[in-house]
């Protein structure tokens, strides 16, 4: 059949609107009708070229939702119809990764994603007889896609699409990063860097579990309105203090319980670390940083207890836990409306990169 798709040409250039081939589903695989897509900084970052995983020509996009069409021999949990969510961390619950309990990063089919293949190393997606890749095993930017069956979330039909793609990345990373990841406890001080579609939703989760002082750090100060909103207590623009860290410690008599790194910026991670308290402050890095990227510390700042841990996708068990975040924003329980600030046609979606870029959105969602 053919999809209307964005096809990424090559790094540092603009996106352009083709009617691609797509390949039905085989075995265990799925296709869906992509109803609507967000833009996350990640599709930016592979854009740019900063991604040593980034692969041209290819369809990004990985934070969407959309409908059962049709599905592949041996398919048992899907069928036509149901509503879902794209998965860039399947969860296959067979592999060591998900047994073991102790990870999301399930890795039945990670080697052939990396690569931009489906699981039997090739692409669905062609244009005039040539391939062109997936992404993130998702490639959301298409109208229609084939996913294996492990990488779809099966949500309820009530839900609209527009807001809850969001959770296929954006939302899910930000409140599991507080939640899945860090565990962070009522009372316990946090201090987030970078308000933007993540961080915003690391103060949400830090809201919702009863934290004590939410302290948010921007260089953009239009972000220091909305933070609040989300239950910011404080906000920290770098440009207008001496000093950060110091900064933070003294707001927090010590320094953070809990910070989190959702920019992609070394310097910043090492501020992240380093305004954690002696002896049992976390810094959760989320923000993804550009082939080459290297993070430094003194070791004594992990010797005198701080500890530095990485999250993808918050932490979170696609299968399992994303039906669920979807049922806490139909209950009213997380707010997702506030946040997307831009909606879009496919036709217009390099406006959605460059809003990005200008720190003009929070998200934009491209709608089918
Ligand atoms: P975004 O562009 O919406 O937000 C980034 C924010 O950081 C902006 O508000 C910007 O003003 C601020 N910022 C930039 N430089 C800064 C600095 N030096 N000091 C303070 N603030 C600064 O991006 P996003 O969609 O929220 O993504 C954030 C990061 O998280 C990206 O690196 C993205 O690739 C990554 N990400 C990781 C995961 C994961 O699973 N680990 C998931 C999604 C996104
Ligand atoms: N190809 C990139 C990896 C970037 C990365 O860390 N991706 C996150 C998700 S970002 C979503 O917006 C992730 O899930 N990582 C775990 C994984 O297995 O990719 C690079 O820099 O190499
Ligand atoms: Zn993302």
């Amino acid at each position: 059949m053919k999809t209307r798709a964005a096809v990424a040409w090559q790094a540092g250039q603009p996106l352009t609107i083709e009617e691609v081939e797509l390949q039905g589903p085989k075995a265990g695989e799925v296709l869906v009708e992509i109803k609507a897509t967000g833009i996350c900084h990640t599709d930016y970052y592979t854009l740019s070229g900063a991604d040593p995983e980034g692969l041209f020509p290819a369809i990004l996009g990985h934070e969407g939702a959309g409908v059962v069409v049709e599905v592949g021999a041996g398919v048992k949990s899907l069928q036509a119809g149901d509503h879902v969510i794209p998965l860039y961390t399947p969860e296959c619950r067979q592999c060591k990764f998900c047994l073991s309990q102790k990870t999301n990063l399930c890795q039945a089919i990670r080697s052939t994603q990396g690569r931009g293949l489906m699981p039997d190393a090739t692409s669905r997606f062609s244009l005039n007889g040539k391939p062109i890749l997936h992404y993130m095993g998702t490639s959301t930017f298409s109208n229609y896609i084939v996913v294996p069956e492990i990488a779809l979330a099966k949500i309820r039909s009530d839900a609209p699409f527009d807001k809850v793609c969001y959770i296929g990345c954006g939302v899910t990373t930000g409140l599991g990063a507080v939640l899945f990841t860090a565990k962070v406890e009522a009372g316990a001080n946090v201090v987030v860097f970078g308000l933007g579609g993540i961080g915003l939703n690391v103060i949400q989760g830090a809201k919702m579990v009863g934290a004590g002082k939410i302290i948010g750090v921007d260089i953009n100060p239009a972000r220091q309105e909305l933070a609040r909103q989300f239950g910011m207590t404080h906000f920290i623009n770098p440009n207008d203090v001496e000093n950060v860290v110091d900064t933070i410690i003294q707001l927090t008599d010590g320094g953070a319980d809990y910070s989190f790194e959702c920019i992609g910026n070394t310097k910043v991670m090492r501020q992240a670390l380093e305004c954690c308290h002696k002896g049992w402050g976390q810094s959760i890095i989320i923000g993804v940083a550009e082939a080459g990227a290297e993070i430094s510390t003194r070791p004594f700042q992990l010797v005198t207890g701080r500890v530095w841990k990485g999250s993808a996708f918050g932490g979170a068990r696609g299968r399992t836990d994303v039906p669920k975040i979807v049922d806490w924003y139909m209950e009213g329980k997380i707010n997702i409306d506030s946040l997307i600030t831009h909606t879009l046609k496919l036709e217009d979606i390099n406006e959605g990169f460059r809003l990005m870029k200008a720190g003009e959105s929070i998200r934009s969602v491209v709608v089918f």
